[in-house]
């Protein structure tokens, strides 16, 4: 096996016997061959949108299969099985429509019929059979890797009934890239990585439309990190269709719903916290979740990403649903929760009340710019110096407590904004208020990325500068692919100065991150103090 996609990639430069993340090789290998046989599918879905057909059903189902090989999603084999045969189903299905053929490459791929024959099939959409200049082998990884971020984003807006058409379209674009006879050169790969960054901030927009549009506008809400006396299901990961079904399940059954990881920021939507059993938080990040959960006493439901291997304290109470496996776990098809609440009301409960602490959420675009009168007269006044945007995701490798150090050591009179579980490291500060705004804003999951951006547009907007010109300094961390795409949009948008760590990707060589340099000046994170005094001067 080889894959470097995530941050954790062994010794900084690739997984070779088996993921850091527990993957195993013959999960790796079938996800290549997705990958392959989605680029088959791709090539074949460029040749019908010459002819006018468009199938939105289809186009879903490649950013589903595409969203499924992102890091800590799916360790099933037998579902990538299921998705190989399937996308080959759908390129027949849709070759024949539009009366296109291909005898040669992934168009024509004809997936075996065992798993193990799978397995060996896959040594041609290995990483690693890619022999081209190592430059044009690291913007390719880049594109793969923001499109699986991008999928990822599709797929969740497209949950909530927004899809664009161009989204996939340059989705399957991106795929087919390398296999469409174009010879390209590293500008044009560059591109075609600016392109799906682009494209991102479209799907991106998407989802934020399908979330504030379902469930309302995030509002300022205070979420207890402690517990009160009941049965309890913990839902971990993003997508809030599966936490608002679960919740209309569970009315009135005598069950409180907890958030983990990036649920948190959910608690802010009205549609979802006017149930009165939608309690709290409990534990932090994903990366945490082997210390949390033998802790907590009821059922455990993964929706997108991001699981570990559930250990043998708590399996049994764990469940899977959307696009996460995990072999062995019982996996809720159709938005049916029903063995996830059976098995809280088997578990105990948490048998007391201990309120704890709470954490402010709902600072998303609109509650920002509800206020923005109140913000742009205290940065003219100078009682706001600077704002700080400290997000990206959360992870295991040492290097991460620079953003708790990083964010603890910002001056009294500055503001920090924050997204996606890297907040764990932080989220529960005391950095008091100026004049009223809270110092320390969070604005939401890393799906909230497009919010973040908003917000800095309408700065810039009132300011009548650009974003670059903002008193505003973005220190992010990244993990997996969504951080990479969104990575791919800030550049898209021309946005400079970018501090990133806590590594730089493993699959970005020299001359591309010269590159990066060269024209956006990102930068990897060195130390708080000498980030916060090359900001602040
Ligand atoms: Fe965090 Fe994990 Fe949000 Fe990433 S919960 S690292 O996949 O999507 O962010
Ligand atoms: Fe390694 Fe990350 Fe790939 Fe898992 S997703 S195999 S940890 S590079």
């Amino acid at each position: 096996m080889f894959c470097n996609q995530c941050e954790q990639t062994a010794k900084g430069t690739g997984c070779t016997t088996i993921g850091v993340c527990g993957k195993q090789p013959e999960v790796s290998a079938l996800q290549d061959l997705t990958v392959y046989a989605l680029r088959g599918l791709a090539l074949v879905a460029l040749e019908a949108r010459k002819k006018g057909i468009v199938d939105p059903a289809i186009d879903h189902y490649g950013a589903k299969a595409l969203f499924t090989t992102l890091t800590n999603v799916n360790f099933d084999p037998a579902r990538f099985q299921t998705y190989i045969n399937e996308i080959v189903k759908h390129r027949q299905a849709l070759a024949v429509r539009a009366g296109v053929s291909f005898s040669t490459g992934p168009a024509s791929f004809q997936p075996a019929a065992t798993l193990d024959a799978l397995g060996a099939q896959a040594e041609i959409a290995a990483l690693t059979a890619d022999k081209s200049d190592p430059d044009i082998v690291s913007l390719k990884q880049t594109l793969l890797y923001g499109m699986k971020g991008l999928a990822a984003y599709a797929d969740h807006a497209a949950v909530l009934g927004q899809t664009d058409p161009e989204v996939f379209a340059f989705l399957f674009k991106g795929l087919a890239a390398g296999y469409d006879g174009v010879q390209r050169d590293l500008g044009q790969w560059v591109e075609l990585a600016l392109e799906c960054g682009k494209t991102n901030l479209r799907a991106m927009e998407l989802l934020d439309a399908g979330n504030t549009g379902t469930y309302g506008h995030p509002v300022p809400t205070q979420v207890p990190l402690g517990h009160r006396k009941n049965k309890c299901i913990l839902v971990s990961g993003h997508d809030l269709r599966d936490l608002h079904e679960l919740l209309k399940q569970t009315e009135g059954k005598g069950i409180d719903i907890y958030t983990h990881g990036e649920m948190l920021p959910t608690h802010g939507y009205p549609e979802l916290k006017k149930y009165p059993h939608f309690y709290g938080h409990f534990g932090t990040a994903w990366q945490n979740q082997h210390k949390e959960f033998p802790a907590f006493p009821g059922a455990i439901l993964f929706t997108t990403n991001c699981i570990q291997k559930p250990q043998d304290s708590y399996k049994d109470r764990v469940f899977t649903t959307g696009l996460v496996g995990w072999p062995g776990l019982v996996h809720c098809e159709n938005y049916d929760f029903s063995a996830v609440i059976r098995k809280a009301l088997e578990m105990p409960g948490f048998t007391d009340d201990a309120p704890g602490k709470n954490v402010m959420v709902g600072f998303g675009r609109n509650t920002v710019m509800s206020v923005a009168g109140q913000v742009i007269d205290a940065v003219k006044s100078g009682a706001i110096r600077h704002f700080f945007l400290v997000g990206g995701c959360d992870g295991a490798k040492p290097g991460r407590n620079y953003y708790t150090e990083f964010v603890e050591k910002t001056p009294k009179d500055t503001v920090v904004l924050t997204l996606a579980c890297g907040k764990f490291r932080f989220f529960d500060k005391e950095l008091g208020d100026i004049g009223g705004i809270p110092r320390l804003l969070d604005v939401g999951q890393c799906n909230d990325a497009y919010s973040a951006i908003q917000i800095a547009v309408a700065l810039a907007g009132a300011f009548e500068c650009g974003v670059n010109d903002l008193p505003l300094s973005l220190v992010l961390s990244w993990y997996e692919q969504k951080a990479v795409v969104i990575l791919l949009t800030l550049l898209a948008l021309g946005i400079k100065d970018i501090r990133l760590g806590p590594s730089l990707p493993a699959f970005i060589t020299p001359n591309v991150l010269n590159f990066l340099v060269q024209n956006y000046n990102i930068k990897p994170i060195t130390t708080p103090d000498e980030d916060l005094k090359a900001i602040l001067g």
